[in-house]
Parts: structure tokens; C-alpha cells; sequence
């Protein structure tokens, strides 16, 4: 059991979480690593409880067993679940199915010992894992976490890895519980001290795979395409060289003498400043089965982001549109890819704004295995400083069918490569900086695990486990409290910030809070267009940027014209007048101010029901949260001016409704 002080916050696996299974007899049948981390968890629950740990054949009530010979039905990771009598029996092929069917049982609570139909439970995706984003030595721009809002690193400390990895123990239970098993343990931006985690440092990252592996959680690297050169003493990291191929093959093989299960490399190549092989006039697919073939042997994968674009490139013509960089780039590259390689595409062409399309590279390449990339950190939905729930959006991703109703969703296209994710946990004592943000950590697990989740249902899930209502004095008030103030959060976050799909209007660098220009004259490829007249990017194949032609029917149509266009997407797709009309009957101009009023509204109803909760949980976490709220308040209002009055001066048009703007 992780023993972690009693400052940290126990999240969704609280002692009372385990009150139901630790207070009766359980039986624990099997050999593996894995069965032993889930005897040594019955023992801790059953010793919190006063339950037993059953050795001989005498009654139980909770059986876990591992059965090899059942591997058909369960694979490397599924379990059945049978409940009569009051009995509870959870039967795994393999000990990580042990592990899950464990959790799973904790996660029903009581529920678990009503009588229930057997059920086999596998998950959908195989690979469900993590990306920190995390620099051993602190970035003196982007600190020690790039992106991150809960502190310093849990892996990282004082420039080399930590010595106590007791909270880095907790957090594999956590994500075990959830579904999560792998995880990448650095920046995706790789700078020179943390491109040796590869070479002379990997010892590092061997310890922090140790305290990783007892739950599960296979470790990963984010390297440099340039490390031949920048470590190797190299002159050249040309991926058809044969002293770089070799060099990589004995870096791989490094690598696995200290971690034999390692998972695989990350890469993030001629994107945003990082190596790649375009300086060697190589493709990508050439780049990525470089690290393919040299993981290969040791039955690694690596993992070659498609998120590459050229930030340096003013709005010239419609061609560069960087929304168009991702397909452009990895549609030719189909079938070219290694079988050890996948591309990991973000779920929007942009950049995690509140509002994107789905990617249309996802679906795009029927030959290449695909993992979708989510970011739970919330570096564009608040900051961790906001409640921004975002199961719903990534919900909405996972079901999203790129071939319209006949054909398969997002989710079963992820199915090859996996979902992936970029952590929002630091080693702030709550994990995520702002409490409500865990369910987001949550919530990304359990959709991996299952991506036709519904979001709501993983929302009681996560409020139950993590707040135990019914120890509480008013379970109803304190239910209804949380789903008031977390399920609509994203829309409610959405409303206040930037329009109908437009993004960005972010400060920039940080990108906190409200700057509507901020990116409009930069290089950087976001621009919303807005002048007197009109807003939005027009990205129509007639007369825009092609983008919507990289769809497939029946979406390259849908977004073609504004009058298919969904209202959301409007101005992601289309460059209208203020006076356009929507689906939705009212003008953009006269949406973007009720919008505005509502979300702060939102926000200021919700910190209202916050207020009400506090008699009915912990108060270290109920202030947290509390002065969280005063700083969403605050930027909130702070969004609906100034971008209220930007648009009344820029367009001329009055509100409707006669509110004043400031
Ligand atoms: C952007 C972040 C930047 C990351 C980049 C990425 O602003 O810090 O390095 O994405 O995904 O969202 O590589």
C-alpha cells in the first residue's frame, strides 16, 4: 500500500470507499505481481474495517481469483463479475483483469453485494495512458510542468528524480482505479538535461518505472529526434543514416536492460521549435519507424505526435491555414507507417481550444494505428482556477463518426493506438491545484476504459467515491451541489470566453484570461478575423482555406456552407456578418452578448451552490475550492467585458436587451 501523509488528499479513493469490501471476508486466489498489490489492498481495506483476509477454505464473501485458462473471454486486462447471494466472485485471466475487477468492486460500493446477471467487463482500448509534461530541471519560461496549474513535478525534484517516490505510488493506485495503465514521465518539448533520460540518466526513469509497475502502469519516455546529435555525440540525426539507426537501436536496447517493460518512446518532431526529420528532407513516416525499428525487438511502440505545423508563418493565403497542417502533413503518409508506430493526433485541429471539430486526420489514415490525444490539463478552460468538467467535450470526440452514421465513432477508430492524454496532476497536495479538477483526471480513465461512457453517469461515479455522500449528514443536498456545479461547466466556461468556436482571444504565452487581439497579429496560425463587418475564419473549400474539404462526406458538406454549419462551429468554419442569423434564431452579434451574461451568471450561481456545501465535506477542500471560485467570478466578468465591448465597438451594434457592457 502507498503511504502517502496525511496532507494529500485521498481523491477518489478515500478510506470510506473501501468500507463495503473491507469490512467482510475475502479470498484472494492467484500468482502474479499484480494479484500481490491486490492482496496487499484487501489486507489494507480489511484492516481499516475489521474485515478478514481469507487464507484457508474457509466462507467468504468476496472471492478474486486469477484463472489463466479463461484468457479468451478476459484478455490481458478484463474480468467477469458474478454477484449472488450477497457473494461476490471476480474472475481475471491475467492479474491486471485482477487488478480492474478489484476497483471495480470498490467503485460499486455497497451496490456490489446486491444481486446482480454476470458481467465481463474489457476494456475498448488498450493503450490508455498519460503524458506529463514535465521538465527535470525547472524551464525558466514554462517552470517545471509546461502547462501545468498543481504545482511542481511528482516525478522531478531539485533536477534529477525524486527519492521518495511514495506519492508517485499513490498516484499509479489512482490511475489504476480509474483504467489508466501507461505513462509518459516527461515533456514532450524535450531540452537537453532531459534528452539523457534516454542514455546516461535512464536509471532515473527505472526508478520511477518501479514504483509505476506495481499497478499496472507502464512507463514512457518523450525523446528528442535530435538526441543522436545532442547526447549521441553524432553529426547527423538523418533517419536513413546507418550510424543513427544503429545508435538508436542500442539506445532502445539501453533502455530495456533498466526497464524490461518499458513502454516506448513519444515524439514530438519539427513542431513548435523540436528536431524532426524535414532538416534531413525525410518524411515522417521515415522519422517515426526510425524509433519503430529500434523498439521493435523489445516489443516497444513509439508514439509520433501529428501535431506539426509551422509556427512561424504569418496568414499569407488560404493554403496556410494551420488548421489544414496535420492532414496535409499524415494523410499522404498512410500505410507507411511501421506496425510498432502511432500517430497520436490531437482531437481538434488547433489546439485544445473549448471548441473544435473533431480532427479529420482521425479516420483519415485507415492504414496507420491512431491514438487520440486529450489535454485534462486545462491550459485553455481555466487553468485549473475555473470548473471546467470536460467529459461532456471529450464525450461528444469519442462518439463523433468521421464517416457519418454508418460508419465507425472516434472511439472505435482509437481502438489501434489508444487514447492518450496530458496530465493535469502535479504534486500539489489536492493532485489537480483545483479539487473539482480530479474528476477531469477521472473521467479521462474511465472513457479510455469505455469511450461510449456516459459523462453523466462517470460524474455520479466520481461524486460518490470521491465525496461519499451517504456518510455525509445531507447526501441529497451535497449530490445535487456537485452535479449543479460541475455538469454544465463547460458550456458555462465556454459561454463567457471566445464565440461559437472562434478560439484562442487568450493572453498570450500564459494564456489566462481575456486578450482578443492577442493572437491575431502573431505568427502563430490562430486568427479569428474580426472587423467592423464581420468574425470567423472562412476554411470552406468554394471560397476559405479548403479545410472542410478534408473531411469526408457527409461532414465536409455539413461544414461547407453556414447553412449546414453547426452554430458552435460557425466561425471555426465560416466569416459572417454580425447581423448572420442562427440555427438558433438569434444574431451572432446578439448571441455573443447573451452568452456572455449567461456564463458569468452560470459561474455566479454555481459559486453560490459551492457556498452552500461547505458543512457537508472537509474544509481544507471546501476552501480550496471556495477561493478558487472568487478568481473564475472575477475572470469571468472580466471576459464578458471586454469581449462584449470589443464586439459593440468593432460592430456597432447595440445589445437587444439594453444591458450595459461595462
Ligand atoms: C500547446 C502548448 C505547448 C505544448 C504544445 C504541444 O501551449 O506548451 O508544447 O501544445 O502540444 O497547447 O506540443
Amino acid at each position: 500500500m502507498p503511504v502517502v501523509g496525511s496532507e494529500v488528499d485521498p481523491a477518489w479513493l478515500p478510506d470510506e470507499a473501501l468500507h463495503a469490501l473491507g469490512s467482510r471476508r475475502v479470498r484472494v486466489e492467484g500468482e502474479g505481481d499484480l494479484v500481490d498489490t491486490v492482496r496487499g489492498e484487501v489486507v489494507h481495506a480489511c484492516g481499516l474495517y475489521g474485515g478478514s483476509v481469507v487464507e484457508d477454505d474457509g466462507p467468504y464473501d468476496v472471492l478474486l481469483r486469477r484463472q489463466p485458462q479463461s484468457g479468451e473471454a478476459h484478455g490481458p486486462e478484463g474480468f467477469t463479475l458474478e454477484r449472488a447471494g450477497g457473494r461476490v466472485t471476480v474472475t481475471a485471466a491475467a492479474p491486471a483483469g485482477l487488478l480492474h475487477g478489484y476497483f471495480h468492486v470498490v467503485r460499486l460500493g455497497r451496490a456490489a453485494f446486491t444481486d446482480a446477471p454476470p458481467e465481463t467487463h474489457r476494456p475498448a482500448l488498450a493503450l490508455r495512458m498519460l503524458n506529463h509534461w514535465d521538465n527535470v530541471a525547472v524551464h525558466p519560461v514554462m517552470g517545471q510542468v509546461e502547462r501545468g496549474y498543481a504545482g511542481g513535478s511528482l516525478f522531478w525534484q531539485d533536477g534529477r528524480a525524486r527519492g521518495d517516490l511514495a506519492r508517485v505510488r499513490a498516484y499509479a493506485r489512482l490511475l489504476a482505479s480509474c483504467g489508466v495503465n501507461a505513462l509518459s514521465v516527461n515533456n514532450v518539448n524535450v531540452h537537453e538535461t532531459e534528452a539523457h533520460l534516454l542514455t546516461d540518466r535512464v536509471t532515473e526513469v527505472a526508478a520511477i518505472a518501479d514504483a509505476l509497475r506495481p499497478y499496472g502502469i507502464r512507463t514512457h519516455l518523450a525523446v528528442s529526434f535530435a538526441a543522436p546529435v545532442v547526447v549521441g555525440g553524432l553529426d547527423t540525426a538523418d533517419p536513413l543514416d546507418d550510424g543513427v539507426r544503429a545508435w538508436w537501436r542500442e539506445a532502445a536496447a539501453h533502455v530495456y536492460a533498466h526497464i524490461p517493460d518499458f513502454g516506448g518512446f513519444l515524439v514530438k518532431a519539427d513542431s513548435e521549435g523540436q528536431p524532426g526529420p524535414f532538416a534531413y528532407g525525410r518524411t515522417h513516416a521515415d522519422g517515426a519507424n526510425l524509433l519503430a525499428d529500434a523498439l521493435a525487438p523489445h516489443g516497444g511502440t513509439v508514439h509520433w505526435r501529428a501535431f506539426v505545423y509551422d509556427h512561424r508563418q504569418d496568414w499569407r493565403d488560404r493554403t496556410t491555414d494551420r488548421a489544414r497542417a496535420a492532414h496535409d502533413h499524415f494523410a499522404p503518409l498512410d500505410g507507411r507507417f511501421r506496425d510498432n508506430a502511432v500517430l497520436q493526433v490531437k482531437h481538434g485541429p488547433i489546439d485544445f481550444q473549448v471548441r473544435e471539430p473533431v480532427s479529420p486526420v482521425i479516420g483519415a489514415l485507415p492504414r496507420t494505428r491512431v491514438a487520440v490525444e486529450l489535454q485534462v490539463t486545462q491550459e485553455y478552460t481555466g487553468q485549473q482556477r475555473h470548473v471546467c468538467a470536460l467529459a461532456p467535450m471529450w464525450a461528444d470526440v469519442l462518439r463523433f463518426r468521421p464517416e457519418g452514421e454508418h460508419g465507425p465513432t472516434v472511439g472505435e477508430l482509437t481502438a489501434s493506438g489508444g487514447l492518450v492524454a496530458v496530465s493535469n496532476v502535479g504534486d500539489d497536495p489536492f493532485w489537480t491545484g483545483h479539487p473539482l479538477a480530479q474528476f477531469n483526471l477521472y473521467a479521462f480513465g474511465r472513457l479510455a476504459w469505455q469511450p461510449d461512457a456516459d459523462p453523466d453517469r462517470l460524474l455520479t461515479e466520481w461524486t460518490e467515491s470521491t465525496f461519499t455522500p451517504w456518510a455525509t449528514a445531507d447526501p441529497d443536498r451535497l449530490r445535487a451541489g456537485l452535479r449543479a456545479v460541475l455538469r454544465d461547466s463547460w458550456t458555462t466556461y465556454e459561454k463567457y470566453t471566445a464565440p461559437l468556436g472562434v478560439g484562442f482571444m487568450v493572453q498570450p504565452g500564459h494564456h489566462y484570461g481575456p486578450s482578443v487581439d492577442g493572437y491575431e497579429y502573431s505568427p502563430w496560425g490562430t486568427y479569428h478575423f474580426a472587423d467592423r463587418d464581420g468574425i470567423g475564419v472562412d476554411r470552406s473549400a468554394a471560397t476559405g482555406t479548403g479545410y472542410a474539404a478534408q473531411y469526408a462526406k457527409p461532414w465536409s458538406q455539413t461544414y461547407e456552407s453556414p447553412d449546414t454549419c453547426p452554430d458552435e462551429l460557425l466561425l471555426f468554419f465560416h466569416h459572417v456578418p454580425y447581423d448572420h442569423v442562427l440555427h438558433s434564431g438569434t444574431t451572432v452579434i446578439q448571441h455573443i452578448y447573451d452568452t456572455h451574461f449567461e456564463g458569468v451568471e452560470e459561474a455566479e450561481a454555481a459559486q453560490e451552490v459551492w457556498d452552500g456545501l461547505a458543512d457537508l465535506m472537509p474544509p481544507a477542500r471546501h476552501a480550496r475550492v471556495a477561493e478558487r471560485y472568487a478568481e473564475q467570478v472575477r475572470s469571468a466578468r472580466e471576459w464578458r467585458d471586454q469581449i462584449n465591448s470589443y464586439f459593440l465597438r468593432a460592430s456597432g451594434v447595440p445589445d437587444a436587451h439594453g444591458r450595459r457592457v461595462f
